[in-house]
């Protein structure tokens, strides 16, 4: 379900929200993403939410998968990742995000932890360039290497758990040094998440994009001067709010609005598999990353 909000003069960011039978004519909806054609677009059973149930159950009951906390000293943030300990995010334990070498250690010694806790019962290496291509406009998709040869890490595992929440923010990153490869081979206009639920949570965990961006003017600020105001965004700028359901897919040009996940309610945790894809600049390839 998808909910507008119009504040004003602010209007909602612009949001596709349609059942994969209905993608045909969204061939190439990631350069939209980038044109500013459509700020978000939401495909509603993008991978089959009945073979992902049993996923999601296990992942949630699972103590013992090894999660990492890279946010564990801000209780209300305190995700749950699996495919690394290292996210190529800034994180409350590395607020400027991580070099590359320490990412791509972390991601050689870690890859193989999301694909263990899944399971042999659904391939997300294999689905996953599959489902995007149906976005890229032809462009073959796939995992970028570094110039030594070392991958980076395909997907993450996110678990949010009761009373967790991802705090509003941007993801225009490719200014942080672990993009400083990355950033020089692909059109660094934005970047584009990609996040598929596995598991929705009873209540909360609902996507807000704001009609605001890292250059909006005068976006409104707490009294720290590095915190985004929520109540203010809210009150002044159009937003939308979206509902996600197992199977779900969303592309969000998240370096550009800023965004967040809603607080979750109830015991049963959200669990997701996203990461980030941006356009090569030749035009070539699409590569995807976490
Ligand atoms: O988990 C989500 O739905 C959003 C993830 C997010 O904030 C991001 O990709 O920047």
């Amino acid at each position: 379900m998808t909910e507008s909000s119009v504040t004003g003069t602010s209007h909602a960011p612009r949001c596709v929200d349609v059942p994969l039978t209905a993608t045909a004519a969204l061939a190439n909806a990631i350069v939209d993403l980038y044109e500013q054609r459509t700020d978000v677009l939401v495909v509603r059973g993008a991978l089959p939410a009945a073979q992902l149930a049993p996923i999601g159950l296990r992942l949630d009951a699972g103590h013992e998968l090894g999660w990492e906390r890279p946010n564990e000293r801000m209780p209300p943030e305190d995700i749950q990742l699996l495919g690394t300990d290292t996210p190529a995010t800034p994180t409350y334990r590395c607020p400027q995000g991580p070099s590359l070498n320490d990412y791509l250690d972390s991601a050689a010694k870690h890859h193989a932890d999301a694909d263990q806790a899944i399971g042999p019962g659904f391939d997300f290496q294999q689905h996953l360039p599959q489902l995007l291509r149906r976005f890229s406009g032809g462009r073959d998709v796939r995992v970028p290497r570094a110039v030594d040869g070392r991958e980076y890490v395909p997907y993450t595992l996110r678990r949010l758990a009761e009373h967790k929440q991802i705090g509003i923010h941007h993801d225009r990153h490719f200014r942080l040094r672990l993009y400083e490869q990355l950033a020089e081979i692909v059109d660094t206009r934005t970047l584009v998440s990609w996040v598929i639920t596995i598991q929705a949570p009873e209540e909360g965990g609902e996507l807000f994009v704001y009609n605001v961006t890292p250059d909006t003017p005068n976006a409104p600020k707490l009294p720290n001067g590095f915190q985004f105001d929520l109540a203010a965004i809210e009150q002044r700028y159009g937003y939308v709010k979206l509902i996600m359901q197992a199977g779900d897919l969303f592309l969000l040009a998240s370096g550009t609005y800023l965004h967040r996940v809603g607080r979750i309610l109830g015991p049963r945790a959200r669990i997701t598999v996203g990461g980030f894809l941006a356009l090569e600049r030749s035009g070539e390839q699409v590569l995807y990353w976490s």
